[in-house]
């Protein structure tokens, strides 16, 4: 595609730039972690949302080597937020498939933690449903949970293998996708939906979370049933590294 041709030179010429969403504790309002949100800070476009270039970066076969720089970044960010004497949030970053193929990535994960003086819990990997991991990937997986990295799934709930997907993959956190929360107060089916995910959670001793809330009405219906944890425009958009550090000076 037309964009394609660009990536490589966008890549080179560090065009791509995180934004970052507060994940808040919605009782008190506390700010609990982040999530890392790519965007493409085009030369001539200016700022691009990734509905508009992640297909083709990965049509491009450039994911493995963006989500590299995405990891970096992360790292580099709460290293610098570190270093002002800000205390660092837990941050998520979107992992797709192709990363986890034919890689070495424990080694590779510990060095640069190692490089920027950060504990691997700092980190958390959100999987998506789709991503078609292998049996090979399964003791990565358990490597990464085993040093305190937490590896949550994407977009629970919308895929056909949901229940499946927990049974067979060591993963120890589930993010409800927003369209069940949009129901709320409207659709008894996700409304019942949301319910049963929590209470999987909560009997697997899963860590759970909600985006795409957008109403007081929303948090409160997930507070009520064991969902404190949650994501949406009702408390932050994300948000330019510069406006996280104010939230983090907060936190003291
Ligand atoms: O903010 P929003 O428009 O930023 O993001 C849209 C979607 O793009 C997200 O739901 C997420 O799945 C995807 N996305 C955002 N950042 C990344 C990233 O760093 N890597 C991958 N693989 N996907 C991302
Ligand atoms: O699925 P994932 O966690 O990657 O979703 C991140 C995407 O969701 C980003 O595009 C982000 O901008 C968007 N998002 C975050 N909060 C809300 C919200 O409250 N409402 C809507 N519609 N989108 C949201
Ligand atoms: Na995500």
């Amino acid at each position: 595609t037309m964009i394609a041709k660009y990536l490589h030179s966008a890549l080179e010429n560090h065009e791509f730039v995180l934004h970052y969403q507060p994940q808040v504790n919605a009782a008190t309002g506390d700010v609990i972690g982040l999530e890392a949100l790519v965007r493409w800070n085009h030369p001539e476009k200016g700022l691009l949302l990734p509905g508009y270039f992640i297909s083709a970066v990965e049509e491009a076969g450039l994911m493995t080597q963006l989500t590299d720089w995405v990891i970096h970044e992360v790292c580099r960010q709460l290293a610098a937020w570190k270093r002002e004497g800000l205390q660092i949030l837990r941050t998520s970053v979107n992992i797709s498939n192709s990363w986890f193929y034919n890689r070495n990535l424990i080694p590779m994960l510990m060095s640069i933690f190692g490089h920027y003086g950060l504990a691997p819990d700092c980190l958390e990997f959100e999987i998506t449903e789709s991503t078609a991991l292998l049996e090979e990937h399964y003791p990565l997986l358990q490597q990464m949970r085993d040093r305190g990295i937490i590896v949550s799934v994407d977009d629970f709930g919308t895929k056909y293998s949901s229940l499946n997907y927990l049974k067979h993959f060591p993963v120890n956190k589930i993010k409800i996708d927003r369209t069940f929360i949009v129901g709320i107060g409207q659709s008894s089916i996700d409304e019942t939906i949301i319910k049963s995910i929590a209470y999987v959670a909560s009997q697997l001793g899963y860590h759970l979370i909600a985006e795409g809330v957008e109403k007081r009405e929303q948090a409160n219906f997930l507070l009520a049933h064991g969902c404190k944890h949650v994501q949406g425009f009702l408390f932050y958009r994300p948000l330019p590294a510069g406006e996280i550090g104010p939230l983090l000076k907060r936190l003291e």
